[in-house]
């Protein structure tokens, strides 16, 4: 698939040491030549919020890793209980045009729907997932539904529903045809996909972006002070404000 810029993180949002110049905290090094990867990695017009939610055990933790680190951790991988799991890559929508994702795995919470409002309302995107193979994460897509809107107000978030572990065809609990009648209802796109096999991986995050990104330009989505969801980009040469500077120098780089 063209038109993406590969370069994934991972972080699990604690104190930690400060990067030093051109590294990458908390990534895991990359086989390309390190200086060009961070100067690629510093080139972004936007940074992009987004939220994955939905029931435990649909794949949301394996859809993020797939799309960061470009692998499936298979059945052991570790499934913090507590916490928000962070992830963050570039997209290129256009060439480039670079959008820095910040993605927020809801590790736990989905389990007691405590998701708390300051993710929802921080947040310019959502992942809506449920699992093909499980029809009540399905039907849950409702609740997850009213539980965004409830708590999103008054800012905006675009989600896509996402039916995940297709490549399970024969496990099929749900139809395509229910699950895009329930999207186009709601308002939003469907979209079938696989961390296994990687299928859709790449465009799911590529549409949702490019949604996003087209409301931004027309300013249907503007960004606020003290709103997290859309931020301006990082481009060499560009001056940032006092304020921005310092928050890049004592936040989490993620
Ligand atoms: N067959 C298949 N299994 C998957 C896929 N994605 C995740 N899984 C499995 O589903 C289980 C739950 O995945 P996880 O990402 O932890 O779900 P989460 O609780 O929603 O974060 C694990 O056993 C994964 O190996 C997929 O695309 N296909
Ligand atoms: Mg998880």
């Amino acid at each position: 698939m063209p038109g993406i810029g590969a370069i994934g993180a991972r972080c699990r949002h604690r104190p930690r040491r400060r990067p030093k110049k051109g590294e990458e905290s908390g990534h895991q090094p990359q086989a390309d030549a390190g200086g060009e990867r961070a100067m690629d990695a510093a080139i972004w017009i936007y940074q992009f919020r987004l939220i994955v939610l939905g029931d435990s055990t649909v794949g949301k933790s394996c859809l993020l890793h797939r799309f960061t680190e470009g692998r499936f951790p298979g059945p052991m991988h570790s499934d913090p209980t507590v916490g928000v799991d962070f992830f963050s890559r570039l997209v290129e929508i256009e060439p480039g045009k670079r959008i820095k994702l910040q993605l927020w795995d809801t590790a736990g919470q989905e389990r007691f729907r405590s998701i708390t409002r300051s993710y929802y309302r921080n947040s310019v995107g959502g992942l809506l997932v449920f699992d093909i193979t499980n029809r009540s994460s399905f039907e849950n897509v409702y609740n997850w539904l009213d539980e965004g809107k409830m708590h999103v107000e008054p800012f905006q978030i675009v989600f896509i529903l996402v039916g995940h572990k297709c490549d399970l065809e024969a496990e099929r609990q749900v139809g395509r045809e229910e699950a895009e009648e329930l999207a186009s209802n709601c308002g939003m796109k469907y979209i079938e996909t696989s961390a296994k096999d990687a299928t859709n991986v790449e465009e799911t995050f590529t549409i949702l972006t490019k949604d996003i990104y087209e409301l931004v330009k027309k300013g249907e989505i503007s960004m606020r002070d003290g709103w997290e969801g859309v931020k301006s980009g990082f481009v060499p040469n560009v001056v940032h404000s006092s304020e921005e500077a310092a928050s890049l120098g004592d936040h989490c780089p993620c």
